[in-house]
């Protein structure tokens, strides 16, 4: 089984001076969406091509006639970004194979929303890894279907309200907890998964280059917190990333064949009422429910842990890249 790259982080000197994601594109303030665009094409470079599902990050960057993108891109529909993606990695295999083009590795990256992934795209995505295509899939996962005016997906953590889960008497907003798609691209026994937000931008970018270094399929799921959706102020879009990773709402983690690292958050965590207190969406929550989410967190982060020590139950993971 071929290790993934030995790899020591990324250096800001070996970073494109460019923006390949440029500014001028017309997210709302404080999106750390964007910010997460422009950090996974500083750390690829030009050498890629990327397939994007219809979402916010399509609709910000592409108004015709004009794009944010320095890269070749092209949008494809809600349900099929991993796909497309399938298509350009075995097209560019074979042109390689007949000599037609360099032989110098092109990256092949597909972005989705957390609807385009963990609902719409789901089954896409599923092909894509369970096929073993050299990609690299990012979740843009701002926790709801935003552009089309905040609705709920299944990655709408419990709790929040939206358009479609709202709180009021007969309701306390989502009902359900957050779908893992981590943890099933896990299942898929890929060689590299990670979850990644873009305000530990030094770890999301040394993530991302080892996703596209590694060969076979990566899954790359981003937490981006969205102001608009979230009810919160953009300047404080960073700070509730560190606050959902420092409370273990959303650990940093990587499962690199097999085996899981937790990287954030360390021992102590933060109660998760610093997290959800400082939003919009959450501010209905009663004390009784905070404590639910706290139990849910505790419990989640134990599983984790767990997981990292035991190491990989599987030496046969991603055998056949
Ligand atoms: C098959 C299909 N259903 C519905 C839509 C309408 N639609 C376009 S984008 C979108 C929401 C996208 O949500 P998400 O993937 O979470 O991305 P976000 O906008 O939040 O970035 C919807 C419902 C569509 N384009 N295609």
């Amino acid at each position: 089984m071929p290790e993934a790259k030995a790899f020591k982080g990324l250096k800001a000197r070996e970073l494109p001076k460019q923006e390949l994601f440029s500014q001028g594109h017309r997210a709302c303030q404080g999106c750390a969406g964007a910010l997460a665009l422009r950090l996974i094409l500083k750390a690829i470079g030009e050498r890629v091509i990327v397939t994007a599902a219809t979402g916010c990050m399509e609709i910000i960057s592409s108004p015709y006639p004009q794009t944010a993108w320095k890269v070749p891109w092209i949008h494809v529909a809600f349900e099929n970004a991993a796909a497309v993606a399938s298509g350009i990695e075995s097209a560019l295999k074979v042109l390689m194979r007949k000599g037609k083009i360099k032989q110098e590795k092109i990256y092949v990256i597909a972005i989705a929303g957390d609807g385009g992934t963990a609902d719409i795209g789901l089954q896409a995505l599923s092909g894509a890894l369970e096929r073993g295509h050299d990609f690299v899939y990012f979740c843009i996962d701002n926790e709801a279907y935003m552009n089309t005016g905040i609705q709920r997906s299944s990655s709408t953590p419990f709790g929040a309200r939206t358009t479609t889960s709202p709180a009021g008497k007969k309701g306390i907003g989502q009902m359900t907890w957050k779908k893992n798609v981590a943890e099933i691209a896990v299942a898929h026994h890929i060689p590299y998964v990670a979850t990644a937000c873009p305000t530990y931008y030094q770890d999301m970018m040394n993530k991302v280059k080892r996703a596209v270094d590694t060969p076979g399929p990566a899954y790359v799921h981003c937490l981006c917190p969205c102001p608009t959706g979230w009810r919160v102020s953009p300047h404080l879009a960073i700070e509730i990333g560190r606050l959902a990773v420092e409370t273990g709402v959303f650990p940093l983690y990587e499962v690199i064949n097999g085996q899981y690292k937790i990287n954030y958050p360390h021992r102590r965590l933060k109660p998760v009422r610093e997290y959800l207190q400082l939003q919009g969406r959450f501010r209905h929550l009663t004390d009784e429910y905070i404590e639910k989410i706290q139990q849910r967190v505790n419990e989640e982060m134990a599983r984790l842990r767990a997981l990292e020590k035991f190491g990989s139950f599987y030496k046969s993971v991603s055998a056949h890249f």
